[in-house]
């Protein structure tokens, strides 16, 4: 068992986390910190305690505004800043847009990692997510790259799964299926990996039909958006940060989607991009290289342009 989780940002998805974590005993302690109103992350975690009956589980929770609560965690996870809220005229702002907003903030949650929790695992959820987790691992002091992540590809591959178990009619359970990249317009569902009980999609699924679930894939996050009216998905985001800190703590050798440091695996330096990835006990264990389609590999670069576009933005950022 883990004995101490600290989630910054006690929004949709800090709250989610932190409940998701105390029903499956995941921690000894969890803290959430938040700034929001007169203390929200206490409130979120007050309610929470006291569920802690009904749960069955005794876990030490704590809410609050400041980041000393942070102190000794092993995982950090980092859901701080501002979602992609649909505006009145019924649009919302890219990925892109909350850069600015949401970097301010990163610095302040590296501050607080670099003061109270350095050399936990960092698992960075906030979006623009290839271009928060950068700064965060510019911005924290000494970061080992095998600590630090970002959670968008088990998101991004779980939303291809379920869309392909759909269109051949069969379990999520017998669905292979991974997306790399960017999180963002650009990020590329893997067709030619992705499997249906262990045989290729196309079999179960035709070309057309998988063309458009590539696309939903691709758009998903925005098609949750423009349902919900404000906010974005936060369940899926949520569960699926909990699928990296199980691999790790639980030393499950398990490869998924990660987004991390690449050092000149596929042709990529100093970049943080979704590739398939090992984790267990020591964080990103390794890289793992996936061979790609010409049109896959294309797509990929494309997308880790898109991915350096950003950080040279946030690099021209104070
Ligand atoms: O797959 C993915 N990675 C994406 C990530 C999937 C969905 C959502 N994605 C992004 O996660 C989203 O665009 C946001 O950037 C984050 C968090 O989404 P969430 O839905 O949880 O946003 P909320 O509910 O607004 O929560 C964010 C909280 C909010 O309560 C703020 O008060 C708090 O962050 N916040 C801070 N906490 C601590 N410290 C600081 N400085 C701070 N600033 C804001």
């Amino acid at each position: 068992m883990i004995n101490k989780i600290g989630i910054v940002g006690g929004g949709n998805i800090g709250g989610v986390l932190a409940a998701e974590i105390v029903s499956r005993r995941l921690a000894r302690n969890v803290a959430l910190v938040d700034v929001k109103g007169p203390d929200m992350a206490a409130g979120k975690c007050l309610d929470i305690a006291e569920a802690m009956p009904v749960y069955g589980s005794d876990v030490n929770i704590v809410g609050a505004k400041t980041y000393d609560i942070l102190a000794g965690c092993d995982f950090v996870i980092n859901t701080a800043g501002v979602p992609r809220t649909m505006r009145p005229d019924g649009t919302y702002p890219s990925r892109d847009e909350l850069l600015a907003i949401n970097l301010k903030i990163t610095d302040q949650v590296a501050d607080g990692i670099n003061k109270y929790a350095p050399g936990a695992f960092i698992i960075s959820i906030a979006n623009p997510l290839d271009a928060i987790v950068y700064r965060l691992y510019k911005k924290i002091n000494k970061c080992n790259p095998k600590r630090i992540m970002g959670m968008a590809g088990v998101l991004d591959s779980a939303r291809y799964k379920y869309f392909v178990a759909e269109a051949a009619g069969v379990s999520v359970e017998n669905i292979e299926a991974v997306v790399l990249g960017g999180h963002g317009d650009t990020m590329v569902p893997i067709r030619s990996a992705c499997r249906v009980y262990g045989l290729p999609v196309e079999q179960f699924v035709p070309a057309k039909k998988l063309d458009a679930i590539e696309d939903r894939t691709r758009n998903a996050g925005g098609e949750v958006v423009k349902l919900l009216g404000s906010g974005s998905a936060f369940v899926s985001p949520a569960i699926s940060a909990l699928e990296m800190v199980e691999a790790i703590a639980f030393d499950k050798k398990k490869i998924v989607p990660v987004c991390a440091l690449l050092q000149g695996e596929y042709s990529v330096k100093g970049l943080f991009v979704g590739v398939p990835c090992v984790l267990g006990k020591d964080g990103i264990e390794k890289i793992i290289k996936i061979k790609l389609t010409s049109e896959e590999s294309a797509a990929l670069k494309k997308s880790v342009a898109a991915v350096k576009k950003t950080c040279a933005e946030v690099d021209a950022a104070k």
